[in-house]
């Protein structure tokens, strides 16, 4: 086996359990039918994705999204369906209390809430197995002298210190940061250097989460990654794309160009193998395609992206860049990126037993149709329940 196919054999990317439910935009949920009414069927339409994919043995849970009385036991359930569980979401996002922020709130009573809620979070960690506490806040504010910004920044880490220091293991943080949206003036984690000096303030366990919808236009995401490479920070993505704000829309349907960067710099930086570390999350609302053969897409997007930047002439990229040859560089990368690695993807999976085409073998399969007949009555999970 060459190294390339060896790479992508090794690649893992972890799919997210409310990308399997119902969601929409502020306008409306469109609701799709056999959409997953509770944790078991979302982890169950995971195990889909992994089993026509290869590559997504793990899901990400959101609690309280998917609350469960016995974590054990759904972690036992999702090893019946062949999948594990993965990161663990906090959501300190959706309750009244968190109209002036959750963690950042004037509030005290708002804020001991908010922590309690991430160290509940780490109980169900210990119960699961789970690696990775994933924390996104949406504090912030939205006029200026709302509040004072610099003891919001205070407050975020006396809650971060709180829930750091309950991590045992191999149990870590990882900090995902968002330029607006709810909060409209200030975000109090907006940026990536945000969430890296508070992970560098609270220690090696804590790293920086990329969600590539969360950035201003223009990003150069790319040099983010290098940079959190280089300095042993970057802990996780959360995948997804946009046009415009935070579209969520599949991993590399906006921007496949951007994707193949970003996956360049992550081969470049050796932090592909799952070994590394990294754990490379979907981050995705599918509000009008169905959503098992979206996330499906997805995936193989990231594997494309991927395979074009391990295709990368790194000697001849290397010699352009010292003999400072613009155009020949340039041209080492565009060389990869121009490749059509679809037949080498499609002899990957035909040497791990699977279909070459994901998409189309899920289609043949029945399985959406068998969702749609079964999963009647009850409540389905998404962003309207
Ligand atoms: C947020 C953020 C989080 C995700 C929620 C659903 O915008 O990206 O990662 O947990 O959405
Ligand atoms: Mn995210």
């Amino acid at each position: 086996m060459t190294d390339v196919k060896r790479a992508l054999t090794a690649q893992r990317i972890e799919t997210p359990s409310w990308a399997f439910g119902n969601s929409g935009t502020r306008f409306k949920v469109f609701a799709q039918p056999g959409v997953p009414r509770s944790p078991e069927e979302k982890i169950a339409d995971a195990a889909v994705v992994h089993k026509f994919t290869g590559i997504a043995p793990t899901v990400a849970l959101h609690i309280p999204w998917d609350k469960v009385e016995d974590y054990a036991a759904l972690s036992a359930y999702a090893q019946d369906q062949g999948v594990k569980l993965g990161a663990i979401n906090t959501n300190v996002f959706q309750d009244d209390d968190y109209k002036l922020g959750s963690v950042t709130n004037p509030d005290p009573g708002v804020r001991r809430k908010a922590t309690d809620h991430m160290l509940e979070c780490v109980d169900i960690m210990d119960a699961t197995g789970s690696r990775d506490l994933k924390l996104w806040f949406s504090d912030g504010i939205n006029y200026p002298g709302q509040d004072d910004l610099r003891n919001r920044q205070d407050r975020l880490h006396a809650a971060l210190r709180e829930a750091y220091d309950r991590l045992t293991g191999d149990q870590r943080i990882l900090l995902e940061y968002k330029l607006f949206e709810p909060a409209f003036y200030a975000t109090d984690v907006p940026d990536w250097g945000t969430s890296y000096a508070h992970c560098v303030e609270l220690g090696e366990r804590a790293t920086v989460c990329i969600d590539t919808g969360h950035h201003a236009p223009g990003t150069n995401i790319e040099f983010i990654v290098a940079f959190l490479l280089r300095q042993r920070k970057l802990g996780a993505f959360d995948f997804n794309s946009r046009f415009y704000a935070d579209d969520d829309l599949m991993a590399g349907a906006a921007d496949p160009f951007q994707l193949f960067r970003i996956m360049y710099e992550i081969v470049r930086g050796g932090a592909l193998d799952p070994a590394y570390g990294i754990n490379f999350m979907l981050d995705q609302c599918h509000n009008i395609e169905a959503k098992i053969p979206a996330i499906i897409r997805s995936v193989m997007n990231i594997q494309e992206a991927t395979a074009k930047a391990l295709l990368v002439d790194r000697d001849a990229l290397t010699k352009a860049q010292n003999d400072g040859d613009v155009l020949e560089a340039n041209a080492a990368l565009m060389d990869a990126y121009n490749t059509d690695v679809r037949p080498l993807l499609a002899e990957v999976r035909a040497d791990a037993g699977l279909d070459p085409n994901p998409v189309a073998a899920y289609k043949r399969s029945g399985y959406q149709e068998k969702i749609v007949a079964d999963r009647v009555g009850g409540q389905q999970a998404g962003w309207g329940a």
